[in-house]
């Protein structure tokens, strides 16, 4: 644990209990966190801190948003889950809402992002053979490179990172890979008569917040109506405001045939994601055929319903896009010789660090976070910048301060 300095004998304790007993598939900064309020995070030591990670943007509406807390309380003691075996009161009302929220025709729901993404490409194939004609057992699904959809081996699959995927084959079968942003080379694959979908994220998150060219998304949309092809968006990461839009697809104005969203539909407090689409595509599933034991469980109704409305009253997307711009002109104002680029757009940023020791933004991150900032590295030069979508501007500016005084104890 030498990465551990600076952390008080309290924290270590916590530090060693997960070090001994829980499987070591993280890497986390070295912090203890107890709670949580709006933009804040305290540690077990009562220290505060931005929390400019947002629980890798599930966090939008803020820590312990209290009206999200409270329709989860409330709910939590009258009725948590039935299962599907069963109807409960709240489903349908969440279904109705959340379809005209985005509108589509229909709802699937389910807990994690990467359920979200398994089911997407289920009902892509079941469309792929039932709809488009493709033979029984040849559908593919294209992916571009440098996506990350999660941990499943079918995520693992279509995964380029090594460490991703690397020792966890045989991989899933039917997959394709075309280059991030480039027309051309996606085009050439949706050539293939074969090809159900293109799944791709409308900004790479983990790949470290890489932003494709104005037009690529209206590209991708023309050249999957022309080829007969679903384009299913993954927004979990993108989505529910966090560019400044309700979708990061709202920027181009286009409209995937399969939508993913997850992280933030809960506000940060439980698992919830779901997958939209019309019904020539969600009527292909029947019963039996699909599921799981807590999607769309009455507690999840409750609180994804109060965490989409609150993104509404609370102008979020709004408040998104004009702090994202304060942010980046703010750190570009820094003029910091150890940052090459400030990318993003709304609330979720990056900044790449320019420095041949890859570990130095690993060192930048536990200078902010001696300094009162929480964020983590991604892919080795980049720190991810996104804070709860209610941050005001005198915390914006704060928070650069923050930045700043770190930057300098590294140079
Ligand atoms: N799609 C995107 C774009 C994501 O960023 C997922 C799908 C999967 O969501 P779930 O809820 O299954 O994790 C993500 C997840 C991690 C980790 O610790 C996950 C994400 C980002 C950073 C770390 O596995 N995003």
């Amino acid at each position: 644990m030498s990465s551990n300095h600076n952390v008080s004998a309290n924290a270590l304790k916590y530090l060693e209990l997960e070090d001994k007993f829980g499987a070591h598939n993280y890497h986390p900064i070295p912090v203890v966190l107890e709670k949580g309020e709006g933009v804040y995070l305290y540690d077990v030591d009562g220290k505060k801190y931005f929390d400019f990670l947002s629980g890798y943007s599930a966090v939008n509406q803020g820590h312990c948003h209290p009206e999200i807390v409270k329709t989860l309380q409330t709910q939590a003691s009258k009725l948590t889950l039935t299962s599907r075996a069963f109807h409960n009161n709240l489903l349908g009302e969440y279904e109705a809402y959340i379809t005209s929220y985005f509108g589509y025709d229909k709802v699937l729901p389910m807990n994690t992002g990467v359920e979200g993404g398994e089911t997407a490409i289920k009902l892509a194939r079941r469309w792929g053979y039932n709809v488009k004609g493709i033979p029984e057992n040849n559908a593919k699904i294209i992916f571009a490179e440098g996506n990350f959809w999660g941990r499943t081996l079918a995520a693992i699959s279509s995964s380029t990172d090594p460490s991703s995927f690397k020792g966890f084959g045989p991989f899933m079968p039917g997959f394709g890979l075309v280059p991030y942003n480039n027309l051309v080379a996606l085009e050439k694959e949706l050539k293939d008569n074969n090809v159900a979908a293109f799944m791709v994220e409308p900004i790479q998150g983990e790949a470290g917040v890489v932003l494709p060219d104005d037009g690529y998304l209206k590209g991708v949309r023309d050249l999957c109506t022309k080829y007969n092809v679903l384009f299913i968006a993954d927004e979990i990461q993108t989505g529910l405001a966090r560019t400044g839009k309700m979708l990061a697809c709202d920027h181009e104005n286009v409209r995937p045939d399969i939508l993913i969203l997850g992280k933030a539909l809960s506000g940060g407090t439980l698992p919830i994601s779901a997958v939209l689409a019309d019904d020539i595509v969600m009527m292909q599933i029947k019963p039996g055929e699909h599921g799981s034991t807590y999607g769309g469980n009455p507690l999840a109704c409750a609180v994804a319903m109060k965490s989409l409305e609150v993104l509404k009253s609370e102008n979020m997307a709004e408040n998104a896009h004009a702090m994202g711009q304060l942010l980046r002109t703010e750190l570009e104002k820094l003029n910091s010789p150890l940052i090459k680029l400030v990318r993003g757009r709304g609330l979720l940023n990056a900044i790449v660090i320019d420095h041949k020791d890859p570990e130095i933004s690993w060192e930048l991150c536990l200078h902010l976070r001696d300094l009162g900032l929480l964020a983590k590295p991604t892919h080795g030069d980049k720190i991810r910048f996104a804070p709860p979508l209610i941050i005001n501007e005198s915390q914006i500016k704060e928070a650069v301060q923050i930045i700043s005084e770190a930057l300098k104890k590294i140079a």
